[in-house]
């Protein structure tokens, strides 16, 4: 379902989704029902401690909107690349941003083109049904969100008016299977609490850290960004309680030109690269589905059956999980592939296709779809994601239409 803005507060008050510890609307913008909801708001920070094979924790942090080239270029995002992997080969897999943090953690994006207040339906599953079914403790930290389990649009600075946190750069509030269960809102936080996890050494394994509006570079600069990173990150390189065989991807949802190839410069590093890899470039074809495929690979985790299951582990963990890196051979090639716009889904504005059933038995190196997924779904013919991984449909092209008509009978 899509809703607008407008329409979005009013809408919220169905049953789908949880009411907070406090009886002010989840998505109220309005200063005062935030503040008693603040006060009210209930937070958790649950930890875990599962050996991965390459790490034992993972942390993304997101930037927003920038060209591969400027972020290489600029002094911070080098400082912190001279200290990693540079990933140069590394996409985004639609524009504009929302799209791109949903497939982030639920391994598609149905479709969405663009940034409106989305709720993706209850029987979608995300990474976090991954973790939780191992035992993996993990949070999102989000800068200024107002609360813990806040499922509102955006939430502008009180003093200048300017916009901090916003609903569409928060990927895991998106999921309807997150917010009607509060426990797991607990675990939505704002980095004020960040600061204070990690002060406790109550930091979880897994962690996505969006900056707000200002920080991220969205409503800035790439030089913002690199400042922001520099203040947040520098210190975190050499805290025992951040740094515990720890992999940090620092990455952008998207580039800013439309007509270029929408690359986003990203870089892996943390106590759990080696040495051997620290300064050098790695050159393979990964996308935003890496990130879960690597953190499943990692600790290993079901998949969600979705792009997730083809999509190519980082080399430095797949080194040590046995996944096989697969080079870019569909046609077109690579260099030919954009990733602009978005293919059909249930949140596409311009052609609406059902959506797509996970891979209900998909033997990724012994990773199997999640059961509980698997349980949702029988009866359905599946779309193969896995062989569509490579030749991710890109708009309305033919390998749309050849994929998606292996798309169930819902
Ligand atoms: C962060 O969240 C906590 C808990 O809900 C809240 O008390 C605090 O005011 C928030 N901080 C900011 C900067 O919004
Ligand atoms: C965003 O975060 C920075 C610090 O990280 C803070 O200085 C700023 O006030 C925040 N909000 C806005 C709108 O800039
Ligand atoms: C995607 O990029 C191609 C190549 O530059 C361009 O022709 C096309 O118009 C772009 N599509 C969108 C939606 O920006
Ligand atoms: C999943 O949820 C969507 C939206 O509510 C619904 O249309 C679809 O039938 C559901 N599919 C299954 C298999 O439950
Ligand atoms: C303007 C710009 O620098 N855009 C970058 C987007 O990504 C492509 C590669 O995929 C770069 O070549 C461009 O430089």
């Amino acid at each position: 379902m899509r809703f607008s803005t407008a329409f979005a507060a009013a809408s919220l008050t169905s049953a789908a989704v949880a009411a907070p510890a406090s009886s002010v609307s989840p998505t109220a913008t309005d200063a005062a029902d935030v503040y008693a909801a603040q006060a009210t708001a209930k937070s958790a920070s649950p930890t875990s401690h599962v050996a991965g094979k390459a790490f034992n924790r993972y942390v993304s942090v997101w930037f927003e909107n920038t060209d591969y080239d400027m972020a290489a270029a600029d002094p911070n995002f080098q400082f912190f690349a001279k200290k990693g992997i540079t990933l140069s080969n590394n996409f985004a897999v639609t524009h504009p941003s929302e799209p791109n943090y949903m497939a982030a953690v639920g391994g598609d994006y149905f479709g969405l083109n663009d940034d409106d207040f989305t709720q993706v339906p209850q029987n979608v599953s995300s990474v976090v049904d991954l973790l939780e079914n191992k035992g993996i403790s993990w949070a999102m930290y989000q800068e200024d969100m107002p609360y813990t389990g806040y499922q509102g649009y955006s939430w502008v600075n009180q003093k200048t008016g300017a916009n901090d946190y916003v609903r569409k750069h928060n990927p895991e509030i998106l999921y309807n299977s997150v917010v009607t269960n509060p426990t797991r809102l607990e675990n939505v936080k704002n980095t004020t609490l960040f600061f204070e996890d990690l002060k406790n050494d109550k930091l979880p394994q897994w962690m996505f850290i969006t900056p707000n509006m200002t920080s991220d570079g969205h409503d800035t600069s790439v030089t913002v960004a690199g400042e922001w990173l520099r203040g947040f990150l520098e210190p975190l390189l050499d805290d025992e309680n951040f740094m515990q065989n720890t992999l940090v991807l620092i990455t952008f949802d998207e580039n800013e030109t439309y007509t270029i190839q929408n690359r986003v410069f990203s870089v892996l590093l943390g106590d759990a690269v080696p040495s051997s890899l620290v300064g050098t470039t790695d050159s393979n074809y990964y996308d935003h589905y890496s990130e879960a495929a690597t953190v499943e690979a990692n600790w290993g985790l079901h998949t969600l059956g979705r792009w997730d299951v083809g999509a190519n582990v980082f080399s430095n963990v797949a080194s040590h999980t046995g996944d096989k890196v697969r080079t870019w051979s569909t046609t077109p090639a690579l260099a030919n592939r954009y990733f602009n716009y978005s293919y059909p889904g249930i949140f596409n504005s311009a052609q609406y296709v059902v959506q797509p059933v996970p891979n209900s038995l998909s033997l990724i190196n012994g990773r199997t779809t999640l059961p509980a997924i698997q349980a949702q779904w029988v009866g359905y013919q599946e779309f193969n994601y896995y062989e569509g991984q490579l030749e991710i449909p890109d708009g309305y092209n033919v390998p749309a239409v050849k994929n998606y008509k292996y798309i169930g009978a819902l």
